[in-house]
């Protein structure tokens, strides 16, 4: 091993490690070797890497763009864990073919109109004091200017709301320090009302504005007869940040059309672009959102239009609660630090970022000090007087995040493909880093609250040229994690995003957050409510009124319950499904096949489907995630029959059936299948008894699952008895059948926990250890050897004990084992097992870590 490569595993594995000679010359120089890697590669790689069952110490919510859903990732491992439906269909999880998410997405139906996408941008999670709580989350929709609310609890979309005045909505989600009120405000400017209005109109009907959702911090609901919306000029308004600490109670927006220009290539003027940045500056919003939500309980002070409150540009002025502030051009990002005092407005025609400064801004406001009111008679503050300062950081700056260093802010260059890093308060560049390519937004690790992690920045990538294996031209985009914890940044790790173009995303510490692992029995859980098709085992049953045909139904494995349901042609059915589950995970699906309709749901859940059975025919309906291993039965029949039909019944197949005495001896093999299994759990239960396994929550929380399903063996078992007893052979044999099933899913459980309980108890494998298990299964070893039991060759437990001298014996048996073939305890092996051991070519090394192995199993050995 040469010296980088000695300094490198030492770094890597620590110098315990390196120290020994556990990974001697070899595997990791190999591994770099054959893979081309470089020393940074591994370390970087070792920056990320999540060993299975490992868990990251941030979780990323990020905007999934034109897919109108989220995407949920894991930091440092970039793993996706999961995509949340919030504006379009998403089968999977049921979202927009069961009917209670139908009711959520519908939330978001416009002028009565279906809409099934959404362009998402800011997603927002949940503050208090300014802090992230971990419990909901909201985005935004840029084209149908809607909010969707998300529960931590679940990840689940719970509420859609729609803006009654905007036409689209850019600058939200945005919570206040609180949670008091989300900020959304408008993008392009258009009449609150739903009327025509001609673009020469444009100053006079056209608007722009900030709405106020109100929210319900405890169920986690935007209460829309509570919201507001404050009038602004149409200027087009774009991103917005809520003040905090000292600032809290102002909401700041930035705009890019301050010239009201509103295009007309079609007719020769100058396009759009070229209009709308013809002005040095644009205007900073700023507004008391707190005076102004008084003022708005005041009917006088509010306009009622379609049916929502606005606070029309006059109320505001005269109650000194709207100002602008010239910013530099065609702005994107405004962020408002930690402690609230600075806001950083970035120009992405400037070069510059400026760094406004509250205590300065709220002076102007104190003394009055206005140099201007633009044409609405908002008062304008100064540029100057209200500036901190700027700095030069490069082209195109959009978005900035803030770390747990004082001061240190990360901005986005979109035109130079970097990120800097920067001081607000010192107005000092520090360092710049290379993103591949135009970046956008940046997500830092609770970048934007009032406590900043630090740690690692990820840029988020428009372009991903050249970065990813070419998948035509729509390529994915590109997720880059940077770590910021040395002096100057290094890039981590690429992730390739295939969902749609991600805006903003926002991270948060995976401590803060808490989701349930099932349902309180029969929840609804859009609503997180019971729901009213609750059913329970034994609760079964087809309700008919009229030509409505209601199923409640239940699931758990392996069957659904009723598994024959007949209708007429035309008749409205529902069917309410309770997954009955308690087990983690045992999440069933439910579909009729060819009715459109998807369910999943997840234990102790309700959810419902509903159709119109218009096409006659059988239709078979099944559950559609692999539950378990009799998961394929897990089905039914619906029949829709034709009431205008005569139906002919077949002739009957004749068929041989069995005799009394073939029925018996079959029942009597069930039986004693059944009694063997059950010798099986009972050793588990021994086994987990015997190793306390109570004191493991998550063993106790298997082995309660598993209970869930024995609980269910008494009821089988008296209907089998009930069976044998009225002489129904037939009958009784399914039963005890079905217990079969119940023991099986049983034990497969148990022995989950039990194999759990052992890697909680065993003693810790080490490094020498872990290499000797390594060798020995990728040796060939483990094709013959089972550790504590007996197959094609010995048991192991005990080897080194069988010997004198077992050490060196058995090592020399691994490294050459014809030497000893003629030793009478080997030829004894070797007739019993009509084997013998193969050479498998050991070098020293391997054999030395093998050894360490044989001792860890030995210790352990009352656990195999
Ligand atoms: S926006 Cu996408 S890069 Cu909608 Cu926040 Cu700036
Ligand atoms: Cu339940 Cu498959």
């Amino acid at each position: 091993m040469n010296y980088k490569l000695n300094k490198l595993s030492s770094l890597i594995l620590g110098s315990a490690i390196a120290a020994s000679t556990a990974f001697g010359a070899g595997t990791l120089e190999k591994v770099m070797k054959e893979r081309g890697l470089t020393e940074n590669d591994i370390i970087r790689a070792a920056k990320t890497y999540l060993p299975s069952g490992g868990r990251d110490e941030f979780l990323v919510f990020s905007s999934g763009g034109q897919s109108g859903q989220m995407i949920v990732y894991g930091v440092p491992s970039m793993k996706i864990l999961k995509y949340i439906a919030v504006f379009t269909p998403e089968p999977w999880q049921g979202y927009g073919f069961d009917e209670e998410s139908k009711k959520v997405l519908r939330q978001g139906n416009i002028r009565g109109r279906e809409i099934n996408w959404g362009d998402t941008h800011h997603p927002a999670l949940s503050e208090v004091d300014g802090k992230y709580d971990g419990k909901w989350l909201v985005i935004n929709d840029k084209a149908n200017p809607r909010l969707g609310v998300i529960s931590l609890g679940d990840f689940e979309t719970t509420q859609i709301v729609v803006n009654p005045v905007f036409k689209s909505a850019h600058g939200g989600a945005f919570f206040t320090q609180n949670s008091e009120y989300i900020i959304e405000a408008c993008q392009y400017a258009a009449p609150f009302d739903n009327n025509y209005h001609p673009i020469e109109d444009y100053k006079e009907t056209y608007r722009g504005g900030s709405t106020m959702w109100k929210f319900d911090s405890k169920i986690g609901r935007i209460i829309e007869k509570d919201s507001f919306t404050i009038e602004m000029p149409p200027y087009m308004q774009d991103l917005s940040d809520a003040g905090k600490g000292v600032s809290h109670g102002w909401g700041f927006t930035n705009s890019f059309n301050a010239e009201m220009y509103t295009g007309g290539i079609e007719v020769g003027m100058p396009p759009n672009e070229a209009g709308m940045s013809r002005f040095d500056t644009d205007f900073l919003h700023v507004y008391n959102w707190e005076k102004l939500a008084k003022l708005a309980e005041d009917p006088k002070n509010v306009e009622v239009i379609n049916g929502h409150r606005v606070i029309p540009m006059e109320v505001s002025i005269a109650n000194e609660a709207l100002f602008l502030i010239p910013e530099p051009k065609s702005p994107h990002g405004v962020d408002v630090s930690p402690d609230g005092e600075y806001i950083t407005v970035c120009g992405k025609l400037d070069t510059h970022a400026s760094v406004y400064k509250w205590s300065k801004i709220k002076a102007l406001i104190d003394a009055k000090k206005y140099v201007g009111k633009d044409p609405y008679g908002i008062p304008i503050l100064d540029m100057k007087e209200s500036l901190h300062g700027q700095v030069e950081l490069g082209l195109g700056p959009l978005h900035n995040q803030y770390s747990n260093v004082d001061g240190e802010i990360y901005t986005s260059l979109y035109v130079d493909s970097q990120i800097v890093k920067w001081n607000y308060k010192t107005l000092k560049v520090l360092d710049k880093e290379n993103v591949h390519y135009n970046v956008g937004h940046l997500c830092g690790m609770e970048g934007k609250s009032a406590d900043p992690q630090g740690k690692y920045i990820i840029s988020l990538n428009k372009l991903a040229i050249d970065r990813f294996q070419n998948v035509g031209p729509l390529h994915p985009q590109n997720h880059q994690l940077i770590d910021i914890r040395g002096k100057t940044m290094d890039l981590l790790y690429d992730m390739p995003i295939p969902l749609g173009e991600p805006h903003q995303a926002v991270a948060i510490r995976v401590e803060k957050l808490h989701p349930h692992v099932r349902y309180p029995m029969g929840t609804n859980s859009r609503t997180g409510e019971i729901h009213v098709g609750k059913t329970l085992a034994g609760q079964e049953r087809i309700v008919r009124e009229g030509n409505k045909v209601s199923v409640y139904a239940t699931m758990v494995r392996s069957h659904i319950n009723p598994e024959r349901i007949t209708v007429n042609k035309g008749d409205e059915v529902t069917m309410y499904l309770t997954n009955l589950e308690r087990a983690q995970d045992e999440t069933h699906g439910f579909t009729v096949d060819h009715y459109n309709v998807h369910a999943s749901l997840e234990p102790g859940e309700t959810g419902s489907i509903k159709f119109t059975a218009d096409i006659e025919g059988v239709f078979p309906y099944y559950c559609t995630e692999f539950c378990s291993a009799l998961h394929l039965e897990m089905m039914g029949y619906l029949m829709v029959k034709d009431p205008n039909k005569k139906y002919v019944s077949a002739q009957r197949l004749k068929m041989k059936t069995m005799t009394p005495e073939e029925l018996k001896a079959e029942y009597d093999k069930t039986v004693a299948v059944n009694t063997a299994t059950q010798a099986v759990i009972d050793s588990v239960v021994k086994f987990l008894k015997d190793n306390k396994f109570d004191e493991h929550k998550v063993v106790a929380d298997l082995v309660t699952d598993a209970f869930d399903q024995a609980g269910q063996i008494p009821a089988q078992k008296k209907l089998a008895d009930e069976a044998v007893a009225a002489g129904d052979m037939e009958k009784a044999i399914l039963f005890e059948n079905m217990i079969w099933q119940l023991m099986v899913k049983t034990a497969d459980v148990g022995i989950r926990a039990k194999d759990t309980l052992v890697s909680k108890i065993a003693t810790q494998k080490s490094s020498a250890a872990q290499a000797g298990e390594r060798a020995f299964d990728e040796g060939g070893c483990s094709g013959c050897h089972v550790v504590g039991k007996v197959s094609s060759g010995p048991d192991l437990t005990g080897v080194l004990q069988r010997h004198e001298d077992g050490e060196k014996w058995v090592a020399d048996f691994i490294l050459n084992p014809e030497h000893k073939f003629e030793d009478p305890y080997v030829k004894g092996m070797i007739d019993y097992f009509n084997l013998k051991m193969p050479n498998q070519h050991m070098t020293k090394e391997e054999t030395k870590d093998i050894i360490e192995y044989f001792k860890w199993i030995d210790e352990n050995a009352n656990l195999f």
